[in-house]
């Protein structure tokens, strides 16, 4: 079996979704997707000029070869970039495995470990109360656990996370357009005095069983992550995620000494090497990588099992710059871990998605149930996506008061 194409797709329904197709010498193909926002062109490019002229004639069943050869062969190894081009080859081998073998990837893995996984979706709101009208929104659609950040008063700009006008449906997704990025002001003292309050307020209105689960989105220093974790302790968060900047993995050492809430951490790492301290030293409860940036399903899949020795649950990233083809390899892990934990979930179910990404996974009560088609279970409408184009964009930059440079 043989390898005869593979084709490269940037755009989607405002995104820039970077999906690869794996073409075989026997009609099979397979789906992948290297998206990484904000710098799309660049797994584009890393796929486009050295991974896709090596893998025309190679034989697709040997995935772990493949990665190999990718990872191992590239001298200078790893990175965002890289790794989300590998991931994207990754998962449409896996695709293209599934297939063959007519079965789903989660029976690939070992078998469905439950029915359907919990998922958290972003509740948001200017203020307080825009916040309460956004989590009963969710609640009232059957979702078990949410994701709450708020307006702060006093802020200079929103924040992150945090909805600046009146969404609708609470559902804010960050403005990424234009090439310059927006500059947000930060200020760590009002956050630190307000938000371990809203959140209470939250878990007052909603009661014990809603899953509450907050995002610091790496703004704190590892002392004032151990105050807040442990101001925020009587609310019973689901977790605290990204408390500290994920490049430390020392940082957590002091939240944990001084706090029991659980943490999440993860979804800017793309190796195995960027968590294993934190995994081994069971500073974190959560890893939060993504099967896109992390390599795709084989490195995502070591990083999962490294974590299951240690009591660390899965927590993949799900935020909207995912495509769906990612998300339902994901979902297949999910599916299938036994450690899984709980997935964010934002992408999948909009109309125009659906159309460019058909399948039948699905969201009910607040649970993903996964497709039980052989692969991915997902397909990609090269027709449907001729009405995309790549759409320059940037995350936000954050900046303090006076000015100086803090983390986005
Ligand atoms: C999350 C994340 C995202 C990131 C985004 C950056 O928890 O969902 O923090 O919202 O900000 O993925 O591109
Ligand atoms: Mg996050």
């Amino acid at each position: 079996m043989k390898i005869t194409d593979a084709r490269i797709f940037v755009g989607g329904p405002g995104k820039n979704y970077v999906t690869l197709k794996i073409v075989t010498d026997q009609g099979i193909y397979g789906l992948g997707d290297a998206t990484l926002n904000n710098r799309e062109t660049l797994p584009a490019a890393y796929l486009r000029d050295y991974l896709v002229p090596n893998l025309i004639g190679m034989d697709p069943r040997r995935s772990e070869d493949i990665w190999q050869f990718f990872y191992r062969g590239a001298y200078f190894r790893g990175g965002p970039i890289a790794m989300a081009a590998i991931g994207a080859v990754d998962m449409a081998l896996w695709d293209i495995k599934g297939k063959l073998a007519g079965l789903p990837l989660y029976d690939l893995f070992g078998g469905k470990s439950r029915d359907g996984a919990l998922v958290y979706a972003h509740a948001t709101g200017a203020d307080l109360q825009a916040l309460m009208d956004s989590v009963a929104r969710y609640v009232a659609q059957g979702y078990k656990a949410v994701r709450v950040q708020c307006g702060i008063p006093g802020m200079p700009t929103a924040g992150y996370g945090v909805a600046d006008k009146e969404t609708g449906d609470g559902d804010f997704i960050t403005d990424f357009s234009g090439i310059r990025p927006k500059v947000e002001i930060w200020d760590t003292d009002r956050y630190m005095r307000y938000m371990p309050d809203a959140l209470m307020a939250v878990r007052e209105r909603f009661g014990p069983e809603l899953k509450i689960l907050h995002d610091v989105h790496h703004r704190l220093t590892p002392r004032e992550a151990a105050s807040f974790a442990k101001s925020v302790e009587p609310v019973g968060l689901y977790w605290l995620e990204d408390p500290t900047p994920a490049e430390d993995q020392g940082a957590l050492r002091l939240l944990r000494q001084h706090s029991t809430v659980p943490v999440a951490i993860g979804e800017v790492f793309n190796s195995i090497w960027q968590c294993n301290r934190l995994i081994e030293e069971e500073l974190i409860d959560f890893i939060r990588v993504a099967v896109t940036y992390a390599g795709g399903i084989t490195h995502a899949k070591r990083i999962v099992d490294l974590a299951g020795l240690h009591n660390v649950r899965t927590g993949f990233h799900g935020a909207p710059s995912h495509s769906p083809v990612s998300m339902a390899a994901q979902a297949h892990l999910n599916a299938w871990a036994p450690n899984f934990g709980i997935q964010e979930y934002l992408v999948l179910g909009t109309p125009a998605c659906d159309a460019l990404f058909p399948s039948a996974h699905r969201m009910e009560g607040g649970l993903f149930h996964v497709s039980d088609a052989p692969g991915l279970g997902i397909d990609f409408d090269e027709r449907e996506a001729e009405r995309y184009s790549y759409s320059p964009g940037s995350h936000p930059v954050v900046r303090l008061e006076d000015g100086t440079m803090w983390n986005y």
